[in-house]
């Protein structure tokens, strides 16, 4: 028996990945462990492909609907979208092969909130879940599962799969093993509150109990989890890490916040990093996360003694740094906690928490509603995540953004959004590379001028002239609350899948 497998019915049942894989069929719903790369299993999306593949060749059907607790990875999400192996897809994803098959209509996609998925699943709205394919660090004497590194929704497939299939991959660290703090909320209707007031409370288990009798495979890898590396921090980003610092201090210099009382929320991506960067030389300190996902500035910001504890539900290292958790994971895990996604983003906690949001977007309007999700309108990007979970829910939400994409031909403030993920009472901060729209307290009229002032100069004129327009139209129509030329409020997005670029060439 390998230590990592400490229960004698379950060491039984190891066997190669193409063994497991034949526990999959055509039809299944499939949950899957994994978040933002990080513990997602290693071994089975392949043997599934390859089984897909071969079924395909065969003339036969075979797709699987896949869930997860977020992004996962090349050999996870990719294979098996290259094998046109996935039906149906939840709750998020960021693979370009399977984001290409959503967008060519191979496979479909629901983009719900991550705090939800889960109770979805054991609410049976997808129906029955055949199988849980969860990647551990270790399996106890007890056979219970000490996750990797996402728990993601995690119990939630575990609880509620007919088959338990575990990888057990041993590139993760041992170490990880007390990091994860398992919580399950009671089902509906015995709910009762949260007993988190505070980021670092500990309210659970360090491993998930599962029905051993229930796992039919257990699979040994030594995988890496998919770590990209950050872009290096440009210009750009530091002029927006700066506008998000400036603020924060208004925020101080206002009497609201403190330097020892940000508690903050940060979304995946190079700029939310360039913010975490940017507050390593800031005067914050005791800076505590409730988040989802820990990336590399906030290891930083830990090493330099600046954040006290980080609770999220998953790591997005690059290489350098998920080589440094490996190492010296028992060492971070006093400051560190991953709870399951239901948890570390839970409305009633973010609500208590007061958190100060921060999220990327594609385009935002100039009236404060934003779209991170469909390009021009229909196509999918990534999914909302828990950008919403937090943005709803939190104390101050922000928006940070570049203020243009694709070279300067798309323009992140538009006159309408094409597609509405965060309404404009849930969005209270947008900041580009050209300063930051505090639109708190103010009626949708007086936070245009705010925001098209964030928009690039090169767009500026088109969105003033659109704004004129649309409001004589309203003085007319006596419809000044939000003024809107339908005609001409989708004029950006439509030039630009007629000529390639917003711009007036
Ligand atoms: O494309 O990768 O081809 O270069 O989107 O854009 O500017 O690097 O910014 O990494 O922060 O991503 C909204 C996608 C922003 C992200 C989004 C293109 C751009 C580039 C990336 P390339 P940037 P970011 C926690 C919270 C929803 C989920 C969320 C996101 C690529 O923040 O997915 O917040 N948010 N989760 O060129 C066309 C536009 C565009 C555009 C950007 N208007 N039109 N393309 N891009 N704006 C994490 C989880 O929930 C797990």
């Amino acid at each position: 028996m390998s230590e990592r497998i400490a229960n004698a019915k379950l060491a039984g049942k190891v066997m190669s990945a193409e063994e497991a894989a034949q526990f999959v069929n055509h039809g299944d719903k499939v949950g899957i462990s994994g978040f933002t790369g990080a513990g997602y299993p290693k071994a089975l999306p392949t043997a599934i492909a390859e089984r897909a593949k071969e079924a395909h060749d065969r003339g036969d059907e075979f797709m699987i609907d896949l869930f997860t607790g977020a992004s996962t990875a090349p050999d996870c999400d990719g294979v098996l979208a290259e094998a046109d192996a996935i039906r149906f897809r939840t709750p998020y994803q960021s693979d370009p092969i399977l984001r290409s098959k959503i967008n060519e209509g191979i496979s479909l996609y629901a983009d719900y909130h991550l705090s939800e998925s889960g109770l979805y699943v054991e609410q049976g709205f997808f129906g029955q879940m055949n199988v849980a394919i969860v990647e551990a660090v270790r399996i106890t004497e007890e056979g219970h599962i000490v996750p990797s590194s996402s728990v993601g929704n995690n119990v939630e497939y575990l609880d509620a799969a007919e088959k338990i299939i575990i990888e057990v991959n041993s590139w993760q660290s041992r170490e990880l093993e007390g990091m994860a703090d398992i919580y399950r909320i009671n089902s509906l209707p015995n709910r009762q509150p949260i007993p988190i007031t505070e980021p670092g409370q500990r309210i659970g288990t360090t491993y998930i109990d599962i029905d051993v009798d229930k796992v039919v495979a257990v699979v040994e890898t030594d995988l890496p989890d998919r770590n990209a590396p950050f872009k290096p921090i440009d210009d750009q980003s530091k002029q927006i890490a700066g506008h998000f610092l400036d603020f924060l201090e208004g925020e101080v210099a206002a009497g609201r916040l403190t330097y020892d009382g940000y508690i903050m929320q940060s979304g995946v991506g190079n700029v939310p990093n360039a913010v975490m960067a940017g507050l390593l030389d800031s005067k914050f300190e005791n800076i505590r996360a409730y988040t989802e996902v820990i990336q590399d500035g906030m290891v930083d910001l830990i090493d330099a003694g600046k954040m006290t504890i980080a609770s999220a539900t998953s790591f997005s290292l690059s290489p350098e740094y998920a080589e440094r958790m490996n190492n010296e994971a028992s060492k971070y895990s006093k400051q560190i906690i991953l709870r399951p996604q239901q948890i570390s983003n839970h409305p009633e906690v973010v609500r208590r928490l007061g958190l100060i949001c921060t999220n990327g977007l594609i385009e935002a309007d100039i009236y404060g509603n934003v779209n991170s999700t469909n390009v021009i309108g229909s196509r999918i990007m990534n999914g909302v995540g828990g950008s919403a979970d937090f943005t709803r829910n939190g104390y101050i939400s922000s928006f940070i953004t570049p203020s243009d994409a694709k070279n300067g031909d798309i323009s992140a403030i538009v006159p309408f959004v094409s597609h509405v993920d965060h309404t404009e009472q849930d969005v209270k901060v947008i900041i580009t590379e050209y300063g930051y729209a505090d639109l708190r307290g103010l009626a949708p009229r007086e936070r245009v001028k705010k925001i098209i002032a964030l928009a690039h100069p090169d767009y500026r004129p088109l969105l003033e002239e659109y704004y004129e327009r649309a409001e004589a139209l309203a003085k007319e129509r006596k419809t000044l609350q939000t003024p809107h030329d339908l005609a001409t409020a989708f004029s950006f997005h439509q030039r630009f899948a007629e000529t390639g670029s917003m711009k007036i060439k």
